[in-house]
C-alpha cells in the first residue's frame, strides 16, 4: 500500500471485502460551499452512496497523509477550518510534506483515488477552460488530470462561469470521452442544457461501466466524464444564472482575482447574488450524482479482475 494513504475503518473494510467504493472530493466542502451546509451536504452525500450499495470515501490531506474516508470530526474540520488549502496536482506534495490541512480538488482527488484503487469519483462540477483563457491561460488542472488519470468522474457538467465549448474541445483533444446520462445534451451545472452535446449518451450504469472498462482494457489511460444533469425541479432559471454569472465575472476581472482564487470567488459571488438559491441547486445536483455514482461503482464490479 502506498506510504501516504490512510484508509478509514469503513473504507479499509470495504477494500478487504471487495465492495464498491466511491471517492468524493473535499474542495467542494472547504471552498465550494458555506458552513454548515457544506458539512451537512458531505454527510448526506455519503449516506446516499451507502443507500446505493456502495461505500463513500471522502478524500482530504490531514496530518501528512492522504486520508481516504473521513470521520465526522474530520468532515467538520474541513468544513470550518479557515486555513484549509485548496490542493490540486501542483499543491499535493506541499500539503503532504508540510503537514498542512488540504482540501482536494477534482484533479487531486483523482490522483488520490487512483493511488487507492478507486475507479469512480462523484463531485458537483469539474473545472474547465475559463472564459478569456486565450489571454489569462486559466485552464483548470482538472482537465489535464482527466487526460492522464484513470478515474471516472460523475458530475453535472461545468458551470457557465467557464467557456463550455472550449472545455469540451480541450477534452476532445486529450481523448477524454464525455458521456451524458438521460439526455443528449451536456449539462451546465445549474441548468440541464449548455447548448452543447455530450459525446455519447449512455443511460444505464451497466452500459457506462462497460464503456469505461473497455477504454481501460484498451490501454487508453485517463478519465471518463459522466455528466448527469441537475434534476429539473432543482435547476435554476437560465436567464437569471446567465445574468449573475456575467456580473460575477466582471467583478472578478475588476478585482484582479487570479489563479486558484478565481473559481472559489465566482462560486461565492453566485451564491450571494442568488440569495443562496444556487446553493440549494448545488446540493441537489451533488446528491443526484451520488446516486448515479453508487450505481456505476456497483456495475464496475462486473469487470473487476
Ligand atoms: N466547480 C464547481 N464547484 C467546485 C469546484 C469547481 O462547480 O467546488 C472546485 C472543484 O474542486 C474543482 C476546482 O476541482 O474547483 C477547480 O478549481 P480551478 O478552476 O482553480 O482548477
Ligand atoms: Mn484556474
Amino acid at each position: 500500500m502506498h506510504q501516504f494513504l490512510l484508509f478509514s475503518a469503513e473504507v479499509a473494510a470495504a477494500r478487504a471485502a471487495g465492495k464498491p467504493i466511491v471517492a468524493l472530493e473535499s474542495t467542494i466542502i472547504s471552498h465550494g460551499m458555506p458552513y454548515p451546509q457544506n458539512v451537512q451536504m458531505a454527510r448526506e452525500v455519503e449516506q446516499i452512496i451507502r443507500d446505493g450499495g456502495a461505500v463513500p470515501a471522502t478524500i482530504a490531506i490531514i496530518g501528512g497523509k492522504i486520508c481516504v474516508g473521513l470521520s465526522a470530526e474530520q468532515l467538520e474540520l474541513l468544513g470550518t477550518a479557515p486555513d484549509a488549502l485548496k490542493v490540486s496536482r501542483r499543491d499535493l506534495p506541499y500539503a503532504l510534506a508540510q503537514n498542512k490541512l488540504g482540501a482536494t480538488t477534482v484533479a487531486a482527488t483523482m490522483i488520490c483515488a487512483e493511488l487507492a484503487g478507486i475507479q469512480v469519483f462523484v463531485t458537483g462540477g469539474i473545472g474547465g477552460v475559463h472564459r478569456g483563457a486565450e489571454t489569462s491561460f486559466d485552464i483548470s488542472a482538472d482537465l489535464q488530470e482527466l487526460a492522464q488519470t484513470s478515474v471516472a468522474v460523475v458530475c453535472a457538467g461545468v458551470k457557465s462561469i467557464l467557456d463550455i465549448g472550449l472545455t469540451l474541445e480541450y477534452l476532445e483533444t486529450h481523448g477524454v470521452p464525455v458521456l451524458s446520462v438521460g439526455q443528449r445534451g451536456f449539462p451546465a451545472f445549474f441548468t440541464r442544457e449548455s447548448g452543447f452535446n455530450a459525446d455519447f449518451q449512455i443511460d444505464g450504469a451497466a452500459e457506462q461501466a462497460a464503456f469505461i472498462h473497455t477504454k481501460w482494457q484498451l490501454g487508453l489511460k485517463g478519465g471518463v466524464v459522466v455528466s448527469n444533469p441537475v434534476p429539473a425541479a432543482a435547476a435554476m432559471p437560465k436567464e437569471e444564472i446567465d445574468r449573475i454569472t456575467e456580473q460575477a465575472l466582471a467583478e472578478a476581472d475588476a478585482g484582479g482575482v487570479t489563479g486558484k482564487a478565481v473559481t472559489p470567488f465566482l462560486l461565492g459571488r453566485i451564491k450571494q447574488l442568488t440569495d443562496g438559491r444556487s446553493l440549494a441547486t448545488n446540493i441537489a445536483l451533488v446528491m443526484h450524482n451520488a446516486a448515479v455514482g453508487a450505481a456505476l461503482a456497483r456495475a464496475m464490479l462486473a469487470h473487476a479482475p
